[in-house]
């Protein structure tokens, strides 16, 4: 049996292990010693990889490249110089047609890796020119990253996953990690027994809630009022640092004039809790000696997440708890290599390493290493993701280049995508499976996989880390670099990659930061956290040391906003919130969890509605009934949970599900500041259904139908001959 050293394609933990292969399969894997992990692993990193052996248990891996050459007909298998060449001539027609921006681009913060997704970019900006590319952080923590670049600087955690454990307080608001990242909430465990103390805010009582000193549960949506309140509190009560104000901030009075206004009691109605616990939280915060604000999901999916963000910022900078080791701000980035996407300039405004292309002397920068004649890069920040569906009903987007994603799972109100995604010239999926979105596109390019192939993750916290492949392709998947060259080539702008490390060589001439983050460094459990500007740094484990923060004056930017409520509030027709969250076994879109044996076993189609049980008794609905939850949106069939953990009148829904898919009902509506959807809050209804056996038996032919579809569309009969013969 052989050893290959890897780091888990799951969450952004970046756990490292070793996958264990016998006679060409990948039979386990077992945790080895990296800096965040520490030789641990949760299920996914140890049950999470047999996807990669093709098992079908949920959908086929896709193993040639399709195309489809009329809109409604059939995916025909093709070779790849026939596919590589349809694929540069579309493209090149709609370019000349509707000009480069008429075409969007999404990055993979999964397992292709950063020297991926960074050829990627290159080919967009470089060779198709345009800015309109991006990732799924847009959906995540995008308002993270836009709304602590506006006021501390960089778009990051500032503390580190290891250094958590050292915290005195941790609080977790709207971050339920014992589920998204159960080792990093191993860490809070430690950190616990340490001796730390744990605030948690959220409106269900989560896993870390049953150790957590003071638990407040709220009322969804109120995020802002709740922060203004916490930061009067500690203004009021003189818990702020005056001189560390002075010295490193800028705009406190005018924060101030805000923040004064939100005493605990004017928000206990809109928040649902008790002003004192508040004015609790609020003391044990700013008086702890270190203390660290850990936020997820129920902070950016929410129509103010940007503006939330910019007041965890400045509350941590007023009561001085951030830029020392154990004291700071902790986004935990959601995906695997999402802090990677984001560091390689999937961005429409950031070009690899922050450096923003507006700024001439970037732009100036990299157009000398690619080659380009000056003033090529397009200087205007591109389309977001979530311009998607706009932009191609007003006909300026007209084709998609979807890398490693699965918008008509994970993006909001599944039928306007999947319209988005037919009214498309052209749609091209590159991925590994056979999924929803790519039985729709008109070329399909199969990538190889994780455990395939070598590259550089970013961990959460930025740590970058090396991975390496375990077993050979399979059938004729290509990596993903070496699609995006070979089509650049043939459109015109020719690259040449031997391997990732010449990538990432040229990713760290171009990026100061990263520039001493050599694959030598990062061999076996070695890593680097940026920033790591030169061959002898180790890596910078905390940011804005001293308060200096990474603005133009080093001063960070104190911001306040007021309230808004959410978007679409219950009512008579809808009276439930609906709040999408994550459950432990399974992952993102499913491809990979539901292909593994034992993740599969866990749960299955069409996965659960969360409901509390006044509200399941008040509609005559049992537990593990099968349900309809509906929302102006549409309608799905699952099967009901009965929890007491959740509060009345807020029913919650995992993204996993195929059949019971939350973003059937979800809305496309976001956060003005970051594109980010309002996946947190819509309004929704519960109803029991009376034939359970009739509701069983439509679920399951939902179920073999949809796997059935998917089955057909990854093994094409009309295989073309030359594909037929280049195969043999
Ligand atoms: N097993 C598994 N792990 C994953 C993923 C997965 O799909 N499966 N996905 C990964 C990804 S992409 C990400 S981004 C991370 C996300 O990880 P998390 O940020 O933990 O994501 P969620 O569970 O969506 O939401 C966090 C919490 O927000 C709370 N919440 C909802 N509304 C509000 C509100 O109005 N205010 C407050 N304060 N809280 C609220 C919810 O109750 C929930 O407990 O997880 C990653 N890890
Ligand atoms: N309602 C609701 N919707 C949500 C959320 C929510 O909380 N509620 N959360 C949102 C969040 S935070 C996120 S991050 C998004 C995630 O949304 P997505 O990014 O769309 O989800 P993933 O499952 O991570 O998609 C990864 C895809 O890449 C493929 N893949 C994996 N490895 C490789 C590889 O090496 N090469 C190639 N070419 N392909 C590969 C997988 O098969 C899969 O299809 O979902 C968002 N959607
Ligand atoms: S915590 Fe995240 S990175 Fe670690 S093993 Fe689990 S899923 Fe993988
Ligand atoms: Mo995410």
């Amino acid at each position: 049996m052989e050893k290959h050293m890897a780091v888990c394609p799951y969450c952004g933990a970046g756990c490292k292990l070793n996958l264990l292969v016998d006679d060409g399969m990948v039979i386990g894997a077992e945790g080895i010693d990296g800096v965040t992990n520490e030789g641990e692993l949760c299920l996914k990193g140890l049950s999470g990889f047999d996807f990669i052996n093709d098992t079908k248990i949920l959908t086929p891996r896709i193993l040639h490249p399709m195309i489809r050459r009329e809109k409604g007909g059939e995916l025909e298998r093709v070779t790849w110089d026939e596919a590589l060449d349809f694929t540069a001539q579309r493209l090149t027609e709609i370019k000349e047609k509707y000009g480069p921006d008429a075409i969007m681009l999404t990055g993979s913060s999964r397992g292709p890796g950063n020297e991926a997704n960074f050829v990627m970019q290159k080919f967009t900006r470089a060779c198709i020119g345009t800015n309109n590319i991006d990732n799924c952080a847009r959906t995540c923590h995008g308002p993270s990253v836009i709304g602590l670049m506006d006021t501390v600087g960089s778009g990051a955690m500032s503390v580190s996953i290891p250094n958590l454990e050292n915290a005195d307080l941790i609080m977790l608001f709207g971050y339920n990690p014992s589920a998204s990242h159960p080792i990093v909430a191993r860490r809070i465990v430690k950190a616990k027994e340490k001796g730390a103390k744990i605030i948690v805010v959220d409106p269900r009582s989560i896993e870390t809630a049953r150790i957590a000193d003071l638990y407040i549960q709220i009322k969804n949506g109120c995020n802002l009022a709740f922060m203004n309140a916490f930061a009067n509190v500690i203004v009021s009560e003189n818990m702020h640092d005056k001189a560390f104000i002075d010295a490193h901030t800028n705009g406190f009075d005018a924060w101030w004039e805000t923040i004064k206004n939100y005493t605990p009691e004017s928000v206990a109605e809109v928040c649902g809790c008790d002003p004192d616990d508040i004015r609790k939280a609020a003391r044990m915060y700013a008086t702890a000696p270190n203390s660290v604000i850990g936020w997820g999901m129920g902070v950016t999916q929410q129509r103010q997440g940007v503006k939330v963000v910019h007041t965890i910022a400045a509350i941590a900078c007023v009561a001085n708890q951030i830029g020392r080791d154990n004291a700071g701000l902790a986004p935990v980035r959601g995906q695997n290599n999402v802090q990677g996407s984001c560091d390689m300039g999937m961005w429409p405004s950031l070009l690899p390493g922050y450096q923003k292309v507006e700024n001439p002397e970037m732009r100036a920068k990299f157009e000398k290493a690619w080659g380009l004649p000056a003033g090529t890069l397009p200087a205007e920040p591109g389309f977001k993701l979530t311009d998607l569906p706009h932009g191609v009903k007003e006909g300026k987007i007209r084709a998609f280049y979807n890398f490693g994603e699965d918008p008509l799972q994970t993006e909001p109100d599944s039928a306007d995508m999947k319209e988005t995604l037919e009214n498309l010239d052209l749609l091209i999926s590159q991925d590994i499976f056979m999924t929803q979105t790519t039985a729709l596109a008109d070329v399909v390019f199969p990538g190889t996989s994780w455990g395939e192939h070598d590259g550089v993750f970013s961990a959460s916290d930025r740590t970058f880390q090396r991975f390496t492949a375990a077993v050979p392709p399979k059938g004729e998947c290509k990596h993903d670099w070496q699609i995006f060259q070979e089509l650049s080539t043939r459109m015109g702008y020719p690259m040449h990659y031997e391997d990732t490390e010449e990538i990432w060589n040229e990713v760290r001439e171009l990026c100061p930061n990263f520039y001493g983050a050599t694959y030598e460094k990062m061999a076996g459990t070695g890593h680097a956290q940026w920033p790591v500007p030169t061959l002898e740094c180790p890596g910078t484990p905390t940011l804005y040391k001293n308060g200096q923060f990474n603005t133009a004056d080093k001063k960070a930017i104190l911001m306040a906003h007021d309230f808004v409520e959410p978007t679409e509030l219950p009512d008579d027709a809808y009276p439930l919130v609906l709040c999408t969250v994550r459950e432990v076994g399974h992952y993102s879109c499913r491809s990979m969890t539901g292909n593994c044996k034992v993740l599969s076993m866990l749960a299955d189609e069409p996965g659960y509605v969360h409901i509390n049980p006044a509200d399941a008794e008040a509609r005559n609905i049992r537990d593990e009934d099968l349900v309809w939850v509906s929302s102006r949106r549409g309608k799905v069939i699952t099967r009901a949970c009965l929890d007491e953990r959740i509060n009345k009148g807020a029913v919650y829904m995992t993204y996993q599900w195929w059949i019971g898919k939350c973003n059937d009902l979800t809305m496309h509506v976001t956060d003005p500041l970051s594109g980010t959807p309002e996946d947190k809050y819509s309004a929704c209804e519960v109803h029991s259904i009376d034939d359970q056996v009739w509701a069983e038996r439509h679920m399951q032919a939902l179920y073999s139908a949809l796997k059935d579809r998917l089955a057909a569309e990854a093994a094409p009969q009309n295989v073309a001959p030359a594909a037929e013969a280049s195969a043999e």
